[in-house]
């Protein structure tokens, strides 16, 4: 069976006290759950060497959320790709609603943000998604396609392989209300027939996760649906038993 790709997007939350807390939980309570799926934790960056050392000998990966389009130089409180790579970080979140609303990134930014991660050969998570005007005009579709054809004018068919993308309606970012599956599913399918259009990849190798106000009571519905091969989880992913919860019904 196909592994699931579960994501932990902190956020800008946490501190020494619950990473140390949050790992001592894991270490004593995930056992074998965390083999069966791809587990990422994306902490603040400031907590990344720490995060990294508490998941040394365990089955899970490192985040970050967020990365500059620059490789070093005069970018006063930037990170870059190389500083990413050097501490062992394996994905990078961009196009993250929040990254592109409230810090202004264009799909030109997150665009060359993607190249620059594909180069390092490191994963990217690309976030796409629309607001609730635009889902209220149905225009979903045609704003995830605005959001993936500058990365296909640049990259052409191999953008999309190797990578990860993470359908966000923003709507359901934080407020408690996710998506309905069945609809996230049809969503998917739609983004990787979009893909296939213009790719040389295997569908079975496109991997969409769906993020939004996931928690263990709803998560699931989601699970069940084919298309969705795995989830970004804010929230949730902030306490280690609800995170462990979550990665139990995913096992
Ligand atoms: C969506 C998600 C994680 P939350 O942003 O990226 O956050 O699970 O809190 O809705």
């Amino acid at each position: 069976m196909k592994k699931f790709f579960i994501t932990a997007n902190w956020k800008l939350n946490g501190n020494i006290k619950m990473i140390s807390s949050f790992f001592k939980y894991l270490k004593l309570y995930s056992s074998s759950y965390l083999e069966k799926n791809t587990v990422i934790i994306a902490p603040p960056t400031i907590y990344l060497e720490r995060v990294c050392k508490n998941i040394s000998n365990m089955n899970i990966f490192l985040g970050s959320q967020n990365v500059d389009i620059n490789l070093n130089g005069a970018f006063t409180g930037e990170t870059s790709i190389l500083m990413l790579r050097d501490i062992g970080v394996k994905y990078v979140i961009i196009g993250h609603s929040e990254r592109r609303f409230l810090h202004h990134e264009t799909d030109d930014i997150i665009a060359k943000k993607f190249h620059l991660i594909k180069k390092s050969n490191l994963t990217p998570i690309l976030c796409v998604g629309e607001t609730e005007i635009e889902k209220k005009h149905n225009q979903t579709e045609q704003v995830i396609q605005r959001q993936l054809n500058l990365i296909l004018k640049n990259l052409g068919t191999s953008a999309f392989k190797n990578i990860i993308i993470a359908y966000e309606p923003i709507w359901a970012i934080g407020t408690g209300v996710s998506a309905d599956p069945e609809h996230v599913q049809l969503i998917h399918v739609f983004i990787k027939n979009y893909i296939l259009k213009y790719s040389s990849i295997n569908r079975n190798d496109i991997i969409i996760q769906y993020g939004g106000s996931i928690n263990h009571t709803n998560v699931k519905k989601f699970i069940e649906q084919p298309d969705i091969n795995g989830l970004l989880i804010g929230n949730s992913s902030l306490s280690a038993k609800e995170f462990l919860e979550i990665i139990k019904i995913a096992h």
